[in-house]
């Protein structure tokens, strides 16, 4: 018969030998699903470790991959691995491994892995695109989006121009906010903000917007999740809830769907440091 010291130490033996020990740990919410784009793992724009804090404080029944996860673009020119993203991605494989369904939904910057739909990479299904339905039986159409950016489909070398004006800027953002933070300064993002800026001038992000909302409505969907664009949003475009999970690059951000099936839109610590600041998920977005 066992005592109750026995049993203490079996359950104790039990859960040290876990292997999400680590990750329980910091996890304070269960997702129903999580939506995330644009990691550009390859690239030193990509704030892996960051990245890495939220997953292991975000478990999910169903992970969406929504494109540009693996920078193909700029592992062609030049090798950037280093050990942050290979954990990231054991991560996304070991998530795969315990349980939950992690679908990989291609990119521009990951195109490579459209020659592959229909396989799986260690549970990760690679999918053209997907369907993902709430817990209160909504459809949302899943798509990176770049099919609807006339400019990568039409010339792919401007894009790759636009790419290294884009790898300048993140530099000189990594640049200020090494100072920023030396002062004390909280993270803020350049390019983020060049970018807005930008873009807003041209109507480039709500023309965008709406094509994606106009061809989720055509094939019947309630809603759409895409990445492509690097701008979180979560807003109703005639009648179609439009999502953009945001990207990893410079926002930080994730979609996440709760278990009533209600959708928020995350903004992950805007402070690199400190266990109170790491563990602060800021809704921006209801
Ligand atoms: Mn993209």
């Amino acid at each position: 018969m066992k005592t109750p010291a026995d049993q203490a130490a079996s359950w104790l033996g039990q859960s040290m030998s876990h292997e999400h020990h680590d990750d329980e740990a910091v996890a304070t919410h269960r997702y129903r699903a999580v939506f995330i784009s644009d990691l550009h793992l390859g690239t030193p724009g990509c704030q892996a470790t960051q990245l890495l804090s939220f997953l292991k404080a975000s478990p999910c029944d169903h992970l969406y991959l929504v494109g540009d996860i693996i920078d193909g673009w700029q592992l062609r020119r030049r090798w950037y691995w280093p050990q942050a993203h290979n954990d990231v991605v054991q991560k996304l494989l070991r998530g795969a491994r315990k349980g939950t369904r992690v679908v990989f939904v291609p990119g521009n910057h990951d195109e490579f892995a459209r020659g592959f739909i229909g396989h799986q990479f260690g549970g990760i299904e690679v999918v053209d695109e997907a369907v993902h339905v709430t817990a209160d039986g909504r459809r949302l159409w899943v798509t990176h989006g770049d099919y609807f950016d006339g400019v990568i489909q039409c010339a792919k070398w401007l894009a790759y121009v636009g790419d290294n004006l884009y790898e300048f800027t993140l530099k000189l953002n990594r640049y200020l906010n090494h100072l920023r933070a030396r002062f004390g300064l909280p993270y803020w993002s350049l390019s983020a903000y060049l970018k807005h800026k930008v873009k807003k001038a041209v109507n480039f992000i709500s023309d965008f917007e709406v094509a994606v909302a106009h061809e989720a409505r055509r094939r019947g969907h309630q809603g759409v999740v895409c990445g492509h664009i690097h701008r979180a949003e979560m807003r109703e475009i005639e009648g179609i809830l439009y999502c953009n999970d945001g990207d990893w690059v410079e926002s930080r951000t994730a979609l996440v769907e709760h278990h009533d099936g209600r959708l928020e839109l995350l903004h992950w610590g805007a402070s690199t440091s400190g266990p109170a600041r790491r563990a602060a998920l800021q809704a921006v977005s209801a």
